[in-house]
């Protein structure tokens, strides 16, 4: 069960909106002192969300996505080291992760990654902008069992149809399973493009994963 001091949460939370790296890497170091670190990381996503209405709202601009983009990856990489905290090795099957053409964004993807590896999977991660053909690419040399797509821009989501549609017509479809997620896709998109799990966050992505390969 997550550890969660809502107090501790909130002042996580306002630290990523605060968008300034140094307090919030004290913050998260005060918040792991009494919080699990996957607790820690939603508090960051919560303030994550801030920042995009902010940005929506134009009190916010680019840059200070790109600062707040900055303050969650650092913190992540402060945080991996105490996720693997407890768990038991477990091997699971691979996984081809990227997020698809056009999109950059990676924060969401790389705390799955994470998590993914934590839980035992192989991970092959082909990072942001990936096209359909390096998608096809890296299913087909390492054999993968599972492909997981994150698009953040709805301009990008519909990516996720031209690699579906390019897996089917390389006779890929039924080998392996696919799993999207990211903030452009939604349940009814999934079922639209017929992939075989969405998750809204990356621990239900995660879980998804596993149950695939049982
Ligand atoms: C940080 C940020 C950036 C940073 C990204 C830094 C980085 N390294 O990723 C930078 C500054 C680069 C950026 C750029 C842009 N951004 Co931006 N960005 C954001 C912001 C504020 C936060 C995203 C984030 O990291 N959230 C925290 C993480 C943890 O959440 P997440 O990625 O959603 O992941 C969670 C789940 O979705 C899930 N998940 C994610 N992937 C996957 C995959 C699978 C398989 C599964 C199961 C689950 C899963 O797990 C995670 C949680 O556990 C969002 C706002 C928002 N509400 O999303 C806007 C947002 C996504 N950006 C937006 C825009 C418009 C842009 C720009 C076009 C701005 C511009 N004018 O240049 C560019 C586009 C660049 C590009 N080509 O990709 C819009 C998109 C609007 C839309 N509907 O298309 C948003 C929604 C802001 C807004 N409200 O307007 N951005």
């Amino acid at each position: 069960m997550e550890k969660i001091n809502s107090e501790l949460c909130e002042k996580v939370k306002q630290a990523v909106i605060d968008v300034d790296p140094e307090p919030a890497k004290e913050v998260v170091k005060e918040a792991l002192k009494s919080m699990n670190p996957l607790a820690i990381i939603n508090c960051m996503t919560e303030g994550m969300s801030e920042v995009g209405r902010l940005y929506e709202e134009r009190v916010y601009f680019v840059t200070e996505l790109l600062i707040a983009g900055e303050i969650m990856s650092q913190n992540i990489d402060v945080l991996k080291p105490y996720l693997a905290e407890g768990e038991t090795p477990t091997t699971y099957g691979k996984i081809v992760f990227g997020t698809v053409k056009d999109d950059i964004h990676d924060i969401g993807k790389n705390i799955m990654v994470s998590l993914l590896k934590v839980a035992g999977f192989e991970v092959i991660d082909l990072g942001v902008d990936v096209p359909v053909s390096k998608f096809i690419v890296a299913l087909k040399e390492n054999k993968a069992d599972i492909l997981a797509m994150s698009s953040l821009l709805t301009s990008t989501v519909d990516q996720i149809k031209n690699v579906i549609a390019e897996l089917t017509k390389e006779g890929l479809r039924g080998q392996v399973k696919v799993i999207i997620g990211g903030a452009a896709v939604t349940e009814d998109f999934a079922n639209e493009v017929g992939v075989d799990g969405y998750a809204v966050d990356a621990t239900q992505g995660v879980e998804k994963c596993k149950a695939f390969l049982q």
